[in-house]
């Protein structure tokens, strides 16, 4: 144990991506200081911790100035004194002080900022890096990353209703290699897309995809994702998954997906995803059914053979995902911490998942900064799979972090998801 006690707590109120207001949070100890920034998600989930905001006049209600108070004036009294490497027990304290499921007291950003500050302050009282803090003397396992190159939904203007066209470089050996092939397949899209659909096609997305004008059918989009996969000769080298997002096309009224202008059943919408995945190579669909459809996705899990992901179904909740598992919901946890709180809970999560033979994807939100915590932790966790967007520089400083950790690595690292996970 080292003796780095918590001095003090600070927050403030910084900018995203999409110059909306969150928070950084420092907490210093004589050993080491710890900052983290916290994401926000756009197409949040129903089951998420509660994202706290002023709801007055600045930022049209997005302010975190209340958030900033509670890390400030509620949490830091509690905490001071205690131990940064003793995240189990700073964790514990932050559960208790806010006293609900959802964190609806203190506000899930707050907790998630002081939870994560706390991670990177116990890192450098010890002087390893975050990846080796959290992984151990094993670290070794390097995410593969699934490539949001078309994205949708929320995410998106115009009318696609998957949210995210993900490829993925199975055939890679690296995460280098995984990077310069996605990049060269990503301008050789961006080419074709130009040509075919005009320049304005080429416009990103929150996560830095594009957002192709009048490509609203998925098969299109995989069908485009296929053409620049070949063209640049990597057929095999390449799958392809999708986050369907689907609670967001969902109306509970009439109980059908809105897909493509069809309203459908979920008998339809099964049958679509079966032909797609006769189709195109996909080996994995996160999300394909409403958030609190359990048995649906249990159905289709049974059907499919791809990893089925649940983002909104699990909510990185090891309550939800204790109810999945008794289904037979899914076959992945897609891990994002701030939908749950803390790091232990999202730990436990994560633990849950790989004892019930569970694969774990560790992902970015849509609205998030440069700062790089999320590389570290998907290597940390030993997740082998990661979703961090494309472009623009919050993303890429992710795939950034990953080849300096895989260039640390060196000759030890091993690189994506363990055994056969996206085989089924
Ligand atoms: C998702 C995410 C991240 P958001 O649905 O998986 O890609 O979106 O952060 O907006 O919830
Ligand atoms: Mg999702």
């Amino acid at each position: 144990m080292t003796d780095a006690p918590i001095d003090a707590i600070t927050a403030r109120e910084i900018l995203d991506n999409r110059l909306e207001p969150t928070l950084r949070v420092t907490v210093e100890t004589p050993a080491g200081t710890g900052r983290a920034d916290v994401p926000r998600g756009r197409s949040r989930g129903a089951y998420e911790a509660y994202d706290r905001r002023d709801g007055d006049d600045r930022y049209r209600g997005l302010g975190v100035r209340d958030a900033v108070s509670a890390v400030e004036d509620r949490i830091a009294p509690e905490l001071r004194g205690r131990d940064v490497t003793d995240q189990r027990d700073v964790d514990a304290a932050l559960v208790a002080l806010d006293g609900t499921d959802t964190k609806e007291n203190l506000g899930g950003n707050a907790v998630v900022g002081v939870s994560l500050a706390v991670l990177r302050a116990g890192a450098a009282a010890t002087g390893l890096p975050l990846y080796r803090y959290v992984g151990g003397a094993d670290a070794h396992v390097i995410p593969l990353p699934f490539f949001d190159l078309i994205e949708g939904g929320e995410l998106a203007g115009g009318d696609r209703p998957f949210q995210e066209h993900q490829v993925v470089p199975v055939g890679a050996d690296s995460v280098a290699e995984a990077v310069r092939w996605t990049a060269e397949v990503y301008y050789e899209l961006g080419d074709i897309l130009r040509s075919e659909y005009g320049a304005a096609s080429c416009n990103v997305g929150d996560e830095g995809g594009y957002t192709p004008l009048g490509v609203d059918d998925p098969r299109e989009a995989f069908e485009l994702e296929c053409r620049a996969i070949e063209a640049c000769g990597y057929d095999g080298e390449f799958a392809l998954a999708a986050d369907v997002a689907a609670s967001h096309f969902y109306d509970p009224e009439t109980e059908t997906y809105d897909l493509c202008g069809e309203a459908m059943t979920r008998a339809d919408l099964v049958a679509f995803y079966e032909n797609l995945v006769d189709t195109y190579p996909i080996v994995s669909l996160e999300d394909p059914l409403d958030q609190a459809d359990f048995a649906g996705v249990a159905d289709l899990t049974d059907r499919l053979d791809v990893q089925i992901v649940g983002d909104d179904l699990f909510a990185t909740t090891p309550d939800r995902l204790r109810t999945g598992i008794d289904h037979g919901a899914g076959t992945a946890l897609l891990w994002k911490i701030n939908q749950v709180g803390t790091v232990t809970e999202a730990t436990e999560a994560a633990r849950l998942a790989t004892r019930n033979g569970y694969a774990v994807q560790v992902s970015e939100r849509s609205g998030q900064t440069p700062d790089t915590w999320l590389a570290d932790l998907a290597v940390g966790l030993g997740a082998g799979q990661i979703k961090t967007g494309v472009t623009r520089g919050e993303r890429t400083e992710q795939y950034n972090r990953l080849l300096e950790i895989e260039a640390d690595l060196d000759g030890v690292a091993t690189f994506g998801p363990p055994g056969d996970a996206l085989d089924r």
